[in-house]
């Protein structure tokens, strides 16, 4: 099923874009400002104590699923170290190891840390502020370096694979392949630390029954509160593993003394983007939340029903979501939430959704709207108010705790997009602007 979504992929994507805009049905959005026992919240405090836990319930009981409760300890051990950019910055590995089992799970780090910030001569070196983020096939894919170890875990296929590849197995063909996606080196000169992780060592991105990944850890007699016995419509899938691995990795940020734990900065693309959203929704450590085309379940407002669908989604990729979510299939308007209401939990943190203008299969219109529909929760806590007007391509716009911008082009994560996030951060982390 996967395959077929990935060679149907690009084909969508063009297809929806030249297509006629479909008709968007009408839609009333849920107040996100009203309590399930309908008052009305007009306060920063009511906000962060009554409604925000509410909204964060619904949106994992109805969209990602919730987060087991038990606590599974992650350890972590450098493996490798190196200098790069002619001593810009150091790489490093960290095998993530999640739970204590014999088979427990391991995940990849690979982190770049600017070495002005860990000088031990400059009294005056700082922490360094950090990206960081999933990617999609291995971190070897993000630098054409030969340091960078490669994984071993289940990778989608790729078309046209050499004969002597094997078949979901990463290989040294791929090294940098995605580093237009990654633009290490501008990220470090700009002062930032970034760090990403192979989303399929978490959990492989295929429907499975979560026999793989780090789901197993979670399962068991004494087990049940990853949900899957006794609320099973509840219980989180891939999308949910792969936010609370980002979790992981704050964790080791925070024992890091050349990171700025306190100015991490959470990133994704398209699925990734969903996850970032996810991430940020569920750990207040990420200060700054950004989605690049993250579409259908992540930005864009699911009662749109422009681009992908609810019922598309959850029928191509049965793993990202909780089961509940499949009950608004071709019932949108049934959700207690959408996605504005996940944007909304970013507050008073800061956001930033980016659209593309040819990637109509993501709805960009449906991603900003969701800004504009959860700005009223930023403005409790004083940010300005979030303009509807959508701006034209390459016109990047700024409320405040909130930017957006629709690159022109296509569905991707381009230098353009990061530079975009850079400007951004630099605002939120470097001037501090204040929330009342
Ligand atoms: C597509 C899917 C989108 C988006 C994208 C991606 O096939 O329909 O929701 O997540 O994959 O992650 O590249």
């Amino acid at each position: 099923m996967l395959l077929l979504a990935a060679m149907t992929y690009k084909t969508i994507h063009a297809q929806s874009s030249e297509q006629q805009r479909p008709q968007v049905p009408n839609y009333q959005l849920p107040e996100v400002l009203v309590c399930e026992n309908g008052t009305t919240i007009d306060s920063p405090e009511d906000w962060t104590e009554k409604r925000r836990p509410e909204v964060l319930n619904l949106v994992a009981d109805h969209v990602y699923g919730r987060m087991p409760e038990i606590d599974i300890p992650a350890t972590f051990r450098v493996t490798k170290e190196w200098e790069v950019f002619a001593g810009l910055a150091t790489a490093r590995e960290v095998e993530i190891t999640f739970g204590s089992q014999s088979n427990s799970p391991t995940a990849s780090l690979l982190l770049y840390i600017p070495s002005a910030s860990r000088d031990p001569n400059k009294k005056s070196s700082q922490p360094a502020p950090c990206f960081l983020g999933l990617n999609f096939r291995g971190n070897h894919t993000a630098q054409p370096d030969k340091n960078i170890s490669v994984t071993k875990s289940w990778v989608p296929k790729r078309k046209n694979r050499a004969e002597n590849e094997q078949e979901n197995q990463a290989s040294e063909r791929d090294r940098g392949s995605a580093a237009g996606r990654w633009p290490v080196e501008m990220i470090l000169r700009s002062g930032y630390a970034v760090g990403t992780m192979y989303c399929g060592d978490v959990d492989p991105d295929f429907d499975d029954g979560f026999q793989n990944g780090i789901h197993h850890l979670f399962r068991g007699p004494n087990k049940e509160s990853a949900g899957s016995s006794s609320d099973k419509g509840k219980a989180w899938g891939t999308i949910g593993a792969w936010a609370w691995s980002l979790s992981r990795v704050a964790d080791y940020l925070e024992t890091e003394p050349a990171i700025d734990s306190e100015k991490l900065a959470v990133i994704g693309h398209s699925r990734l983007g969903k996850t970032s959203l996810w991430a940020g929704a569920t750990d207040e450590r990420f200060k700054i939340v950004i989605s690049n085309n993250s579409g259908c379940g992540g930005a864009a407002i699911s009662r749109r029903r422009v681009g992908e669908s609810v019922k598309r989604i959850n029928t191509v990729f049965p793993h990202w979501f909780c089961d509940q979510f499949t009950e608004y299939n071709d019932r949108e308007n049934e959700l207690p939430i959408d996605q504005h209401s996940l944007i909304a939990l970013m507050a008073p943190r800061a956001v930033y959704v980016a659209s593309a203008s040819e990637d109509q299969w993501a709805d960009p219109v449906g991603e900003h709207e969701s800004l504009v529909a959860a700005s009223p929760v930023f403005e409790l806590f004083g940010n300005e108010p979030v303009s509807a007007v959508q701006p034209a391509a390459n016109q990047p716009v700024r409320f405040g705790r909130i930017g957006y911008h629709m690159r022109a082009g296509k569905h991707d994560i381009t230098l353009y997009d990061w530079k975009q996030y850079i400007a951004f951060a630099n605002e939120q982390f470097v001037s501090k602007p204040k929330s009342k």
